[in-house]
């Protein structure tokens, strides 16, 4: 079969919740991967950062073959010998208390909100269901029917109600509007610490302390989405990292398994966590035996390999060769490590097609909103790919 027979079948058989590029990948080896004519692409887009340490690592694919034929799954009604492994390095490397596990980034978010909210009512002491959360404009959190409820983006919502309330907005990077936003029932602030689907925003510097401060002085929790942002993407381990700011809670996912499985979390203190009791919460596969597994190998990668510190030091240099490119098209480069964005001016005609021009130079890369290029290779990607890379990006942004 070639790409047409499976576009053709997806067309005929698939539901279309996606408009994706049309290149059918069949194989992948760390920043590359292949169609099924067998043409080569690099990608830049690392399904979202989900595979920051590449596709298919050879430590990461051990750990899943190995705990494959061990034990894949108990459920939660009995214990498993990973779990307790996955939570006793997380919660050291990150010096938060406890971690509680899920899959998808958006069950961990919905999670974070669960835990917020109830810790409201039983250590706040707030009278039942007036519980808040304050989230920003141009957030992405997910597409449950919750998260929809508080995103800005009208598709998501249009069609999805009734939405749950509770939710109020404030602009995105604005300290003075968390504060301006708190009532005596708000419990939380929920926020990117540099938003993705936003358009790769990074907010003002000090902008996290600040609301570390706001959070601390007015008793609400800090919730930091850290999906995309985490597992040193931007250059730390959490992009929190660079304000040298800890959370009430993080939330997890995309790399925490390096693309192999879904596995989210949520890490926080005694306090926040505490506030579930059996029965409370929870998920057939959260905490399985096989993600667990690929989750401590996927962790121990970016640690071992030094792929943080390559985050910051190709980030910086791909960030400078995008910022000198002369070309009537780039409005704006921003980024942090190697989650970069390049803004085009409206009348380049949308990112879309420059997206499709990369494509065809042997680039995958997609737009985020209408008008930002979002690169974000891999972090084992080398100076000579990045190079490779640049030449065609070059060429088309000219
Ligand atoms: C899709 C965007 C990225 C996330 C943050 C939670 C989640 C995500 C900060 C939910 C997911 C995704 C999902 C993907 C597109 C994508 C995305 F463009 F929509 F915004 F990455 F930039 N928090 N992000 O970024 O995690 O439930 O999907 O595991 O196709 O919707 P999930």
């Amino acid at each position: 079969m070639r790409t047409i027979d499976y576009i053709q079948l997806e067309e005929k058989y698939g539901a279309k919740n996606y408009q994706p590029l049309d290149v059918v990948i069949s194989k992948a080896e760390g920043v590359w991967v292949w169609d099924v004519e067998g043409k080569r692409y690099l990608d830049c887009l690392s399904a979202y950062s989900a595979l920051n340490q590449g596709h298919r690592h050879p430590r990461i694919l051990q750990a899943l073959v190995e705990q494959a034929g061990r034990v894949t799954l108990t459920s939660r009604a009995f214990r498993n010998d990973q779990l307790p492994l996955l939570e006793k390095e997380l919660c050291e490397l990150t010096g938060f208390e406890v971690l509680l596990p899920m899959n998808s980034g958006a069950e961990a978010v919905e999670t974070a909100l669960k835990a917020a909210r109830k810790w409201g009512y039983t250590v706040k002491g707030l009278p039942a269901d007036r519980a808040e959360i304050i989230v920003c404009d141009g957030n992405f959190h997910g597409r449950t029917i919750t998260i929809v409820s508080f995103s800005s983006e009208d598709q998501y919502r249009a069609g999805f109600g009734p939405l749950t309330p509770g939710f109020v907005t404030i602009p995105f990077g604005d300290a003075a509007a968390l504060e301006a936003a708190i009532t005596p029932n708000t419990v939380a602030f929920l926020v990117e610490p540099l938003q993705g689907e936003g358009g790769v925003i990074v907010p003002p510097d000090g902008y996290l302390r600040r609301v570390r401060e706001i959070c601390d002085r007015r008793n609400i929790l800090f919730i930091a989405d850290e999906i995309q942002s985490g597992l040193g993407r931007t250059g730390r381990f959490f992009a929190c990292d660079w304000e040298e700011v800890q959370p009430d809670m993080v939330v997890i996912g995309k790399a925490l398994s390096g693309g192999f499985y879904p596995v989210s979390a949520v890490l926080a203190s005694q306090e926040v966590l505490g506030v579930f009791c059996p029965g409370d919460h929870g998920s057939t596969f959260g905490g399985n035996p096989l993600g667990c597994a690929v989750a401590r190998a996927a962790v121990q990668v970016l640690i071992d390999e030094g792929l943080i510190e390559n985050a910051v030091e190709l980030g910086s240099y791909l960030m400078g060769r995008l910022s000198r490119i002369e070309s009537e098209h780039i409005k704006e480069v921003r980024g942090k490590g190697l989650l970069i964005g390049v803004e085009l001016f409206p009348r380049a005609g949308g990112a879309h097609r420059f997206c499709e021009a990369l494509k065809e130079q042997g680039i995958l890369a997609k737009e985020t909103r209408e008008h930002v290029i979002r690169f974000a290779p891999p972090l084992v990607i080398t100076r000579p790919e990045i190079d490779w890379a640049l030449e065609r990006i070059e060429a088309v942004l000219k």
